[in-house]
């Protein structure tokens, strides 16, 4: 019998990669794609692989906060395994307001959990962030995160993750419900939503508008093709040990000025017209490196897309994929805009 598989967050950006993966390498699966479909979420992600695998796809749109309603549909389904993507993922809409972070990060986590431990599960893959532990000094490269950093997150969207995994770290020791955690730093890819650092400043140049850098710019981050993470999660609900933590990442550390200068370059556009620098994210964390040495020596597993040609196929993508991101662009994401660009 194929394996049944439970993706929360099956219609947002990193959700719908994975199950595009699967489907796509032929995997014996059968996949309920739960989404709550809010302003992240676009059927539109999956709608072409619910036309090509109507045996192997189904899609329900639920709240993972309601537990009467994820009870059916594990039931309905007969649930056995779970990638656990649903999140409310952008770390200036936490800044903004906190309340829907924690509802559906913590108390939707703590919903999932509580119907996999009453209704029975094999495997319980959690997916989360390298933002759980905080910030790295920029001038001691050689630090980077380990499984064994403490958690120490700093902004809304940080903390309500952290609280997620240590609710997940809980039922691993209180009731032996088999979990896996994944920690993975920041992805590109198809399907990003344009409210996030690429697909944002590709879009707005594609729009002939300015890109809007944080601060000085030199913020630091670790960039993964958002295939290669899919890949890595598969991996590890494969061959995982249950209770452990994996640190995922690309090994390709960058500064904001370094994405921005390859962005233009990329799509012919000059720095003094195209960049406005404007006032920076508060608490914004510094640096994020991960060491990912567990994920390669005892699973095997190692990025395979190269930087340089993986954020060429994404600007790609984002140029024959018009409409898409026009769609998005419109109505309640201009409202956003406006009050995260210019304060009002
Ligand atoms: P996303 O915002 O693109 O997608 C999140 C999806 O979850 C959306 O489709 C949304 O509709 C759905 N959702 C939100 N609240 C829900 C609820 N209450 N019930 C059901 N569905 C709900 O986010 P993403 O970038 O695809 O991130 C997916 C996961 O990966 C998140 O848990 C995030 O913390 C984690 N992560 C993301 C990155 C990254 O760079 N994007 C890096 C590391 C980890
Ligand atoms: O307009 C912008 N200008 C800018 O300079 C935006 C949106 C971002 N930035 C900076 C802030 C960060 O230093 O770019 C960097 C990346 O920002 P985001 O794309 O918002 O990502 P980040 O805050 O690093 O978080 C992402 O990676 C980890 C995801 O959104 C999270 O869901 C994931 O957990």
């Amino acid at each position: 019998m194929s394996r049944r598989i439970l993706v929360t967050g099956a219609a947002g950006f990193i959700g719908s990669n994975f199950v595009r993966l699967l489907l796509g390498r032929g995997e014996d699966v059968f996949i309920v794609a739960l989404d709550k479909l809010t302003y992240a979420g676009n059927l539109a992600n999956l709608q072409d692989l619910l036309e090509k695998y109507p045996k192997k796809l189904v899609f329900v749109k639920a709240d993972i906060c309601d537990a009467k309603q994820i009870e059916e549909i594990w039931r309905q389904h007969q649930i056995r395994e779970v990638v656990h993507f649903a999140a409310e993922s952008h770390v200036d809409r936490s800044i903004m307001g906190s309340g829907p972070f924690i509802q559906t990060n913590v108390v939707g986590t703590q919903v999932l959990l509580d119907v996999a431990k009453g209704l029975g599960v094999d495997k319980y893959l959690q997916v989360s962030t390298d933002e759980v532990y905080g910030t790295l000094p920029e001038d001691q490269p050689e630090i980077k995160f380990t499984e064994e950093t403490p958690l120490q997150p700093n902004s809304p969207y940080s903390a309500s993750k952290a609280a997620g995994d240590c609710l997940v770290r809980s039922y691993f020791h209180t009731f032996g419900l088999p979990v896996l955690t994944t920690r993975c730093s920041n992805n590109y890819g198809p399907y990003h939503f344009p409210e996030k650092l690429i697909p944002l400043f590709v879009t707005n140049l594609m729009e002939g508008k300015k890109v809007p850098l944080y601060g000085d710019g030199m913020n630091v981050r670790d960039w993964l093709y958002v295939e290669d993470h899919c890949d890595a999660i598969w991996t590890v609900l494969n061959k995982g040990r249950m209770g452990e933590v994996y640190n995922i990442g690309g090994n390709n550390e960058l500064t904001n000025r370094r994405i921005t200068e390859v962005v233009l370059l990329q799509m012919g556009k000059n720095w003094d017209e195209s960049v406005q620098y404007v006032k920076d994210r508060p608490g914004h964390d510094r640096r994020y490196a991960i060491d990912a040495g567990k994920m390669k020596n005892e699973l095997g597993w190692e990025p395979k897309h190269r930087f340089e040609q993986a954020i060429q196929t994404t600007i790609d993508w984002y140029r024959t994929h018009e409409s898409w991101w026009r769609g998005i662009k419109s109505g309640e994401y201009l409202k956003y805009y406006q009050q995260q660009y210019t304060g009002r």
